[in-house]
């Protein structure tokens, strides 16, 4: 039998109270209580529907995001001059593409080119090297930044490439900031791994100061390379599409809220002079970076560390890995007053 949920529309105001007792005299229990022209009553009328949502469609993808799967994997290298961004070019391509050596800011343009990884298409984007912007003098090397902040807008994976002999500095978390900010995945790859020291170590400390230094996503990968003779560049390709997967992944309305009431159950939401925030459901509005909707109620009062805390047990507990990830807290009118 199709099941039948019984919705009183035009609720709003006093006006409403009557067909209300009307409504529920039908047998089909109480009626949720809904006015579409004023907008209240979608969290109640969403709360009805949930059980039903379990036989939604499991495949974990829509039909755009498989045709965005199989599309090139838009890959960008970004970084320090001199990192060796265009050295890594070089080495995936197999040859010579692009012009490589000691000096600082030999690249000026972002080139585009088209590879394939183990018959995967991978469009690879070399960038101009993003030195400090207060060093930045000249009208030139002015351009050739903006360029490369172009280039990590079109991409959808962007690896920023450090260099082991200098390890992470500030200019790094903010390259990194920007990217995240823009909403692109981050991997983050140490390269020039043949001449680093005390290896380690080193590779401890850069992990320890990206925990401390990208507080908003936890885990980027970090991966060590060597462009020089190809070391690990097949892990940075397969973390690459990985993390891609995870960029473009929809989790179904269902699943997501059964995480949603496990999370809010095992970590409540405070209660501001004595009066709980009610969280009412969430939804996935698009991926690609992924973006939620939470809607309850006086969630507007909800500390920024409850967000932190949603957000990254939706990291982990629904795959999304070190993706970055939009979380918007909407709370519909109820004229009513009900929780
Ligand atoms: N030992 C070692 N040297 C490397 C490696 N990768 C790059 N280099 C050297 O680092 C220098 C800079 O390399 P590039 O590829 O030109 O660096 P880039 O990041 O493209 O620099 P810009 O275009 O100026 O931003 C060159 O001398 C490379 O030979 C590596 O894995 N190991
Ligand atoms: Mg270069």
């Amino acid at each position: 039998t199709t099941p039948i949920v019984l919705v009183a529309n035009k609720a709003e105001g006093r006006a409403g109270e009557q067909g209300i007792l009307e409504a529920m005299a039908l047998g089909f229990g109480d009626p949720v209580q809904l006015s579409a022209e004023h907008g209240e009553g979608m969290g109640d009328l969403f709360e009805a529907l949930l059980p039903y949502l379990e036989r939604e469609d499991e495949g974990a993808l829509d039909a755009g995001d498989e045709d965005d799967l199989a599309a090139p994997l838009k890959l960008a290298i970004v970084g320090r001059p001199n990192a060796g961004k265009s050295t890594l070019v070089n080495r995936m391509l197999g040859e010579d593409r692009m012009i490589t050596g000691p000096e600082a800011g030999i690249t000026r343009d972002s080139i585009a080119i088209d590879w394939e990884w183990q018959g995967r298409p991978v469009r690879l984007i070399d960038t101009a090297g993003m030195r400090k912007r207060a060093k930045v003098q000249d009208k030139l090397e002015k351009l050739s930044v903006a360029d490369a902040l172009h280039a990590v807008d079109f991409a959808e994976v962007v690896v920023l490439l450090l260099d082991a002999t200098l390890g992470l500095e500030s200019q790094d978390l903010r390259i990194a900031d920007r990217v995240l900010e823009e909403g692109r995945a981050l991997i983050i790859a140490l390269n020039k791994w043949d001449v680093a020291q005390d290896p380690s170590s080193l590779f401890n400390g850069v992990k320890a100061a990206l925990g401390d230094g990208l507080s908003q996503v936890k885990g980027v990968p970090l991966i060590t390379v060597s462009a020089m003779t190809g070391r690990g560049i097949d892990q940075l390709l397969s973390a690459a599409f990985e993390t891609r997967e995870a960029w473009s992944r929809r989790v179904p309305t269902g699943e997501l809220n059964r995480w949603f009431e496990r999370a809010i159950e095992a970590n409540p939401p405070p209660a501001p002079g004595g009066k709980r925030i009610k969280m009412r459901y969430v939804t996935q509005v698009k991926s690609r970076p992924p973006s939620f909707v939470v809607f309850g109620t006086r969630v507007d009062q909800l500390p920024a560390s409850y967000e932190r805390y949603l957000v990254n047990s939706l990291r982990r507990d629904l795959g999304f890995g070190a993706v970055p990830i939009r979380l918007t807290l909407r709370a519909p009118k109820n004229p009513f007053g009900g929780s």
